[in-house]
């Protein structure tokens, strides 16, 4: 009897996993979208995954603009596959909030962290290591 109320419970747990899986988490870096976000931070020192909207989004391209970071800015409201690269990138990333930013490939967070980064003094370290100036 317990034995088979045991086989039931991993059942269900397998079913609730594989239904998880398929409500927009599972992450594909081989789909169009992977290719591109892939592309796109293995090419570029600084990238913002960004939306035009955004006041986050300008508050991060500003700092750029205002310290001189040469940044690869993508406006995922201006593109047709926005949200399939957006929710890849919350997948990837833990956050599917905009601005997503990448240094050297990896992603250092949103606005709040790149602010936080700026005032420490890491964010010029970091770009140091792929020779943004
Ligand atoms: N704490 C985040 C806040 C970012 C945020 O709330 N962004 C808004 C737009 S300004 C967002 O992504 N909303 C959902 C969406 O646009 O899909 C940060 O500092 O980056």
């Amino acid at each position: 009897m317990s034995e088979r109320v045991l086989r039931l419970g991993i059942t269900h747990l397998e079913l609730k996993f594989k239904s998880m899986g398929n409500s927009g988490s599972t992450i594909d870096m081989n789909s169009p979208e992977g290719q591109f976000i892939t592309s796109e931070i293995q090419s570029n020192c600084v990238v913002i995954f960004s939306k035009t909207s955004c006041s986050y989004c300008r508050a991060t391209k500003n700092l750029c603009q205002k310290i001189g970071v040469n940044a690869r800015v993508i406006e995922l409201d201006r593109r047709q596959d926005g949200s399939d690269v957006q929710n890849l990138l919350g997948a990837i990333t833990g956050a599917s909030t905009v601005p997503r930013v990448f240094i050297n490939g990896k992603c250092v967070g949103g606005n709040s962290e790149f602010q936080k980064l700026n005032k420490s003094g890491k964010l010029a370290e970091l770009l140091a290591e792929c020779g943004n100036t």
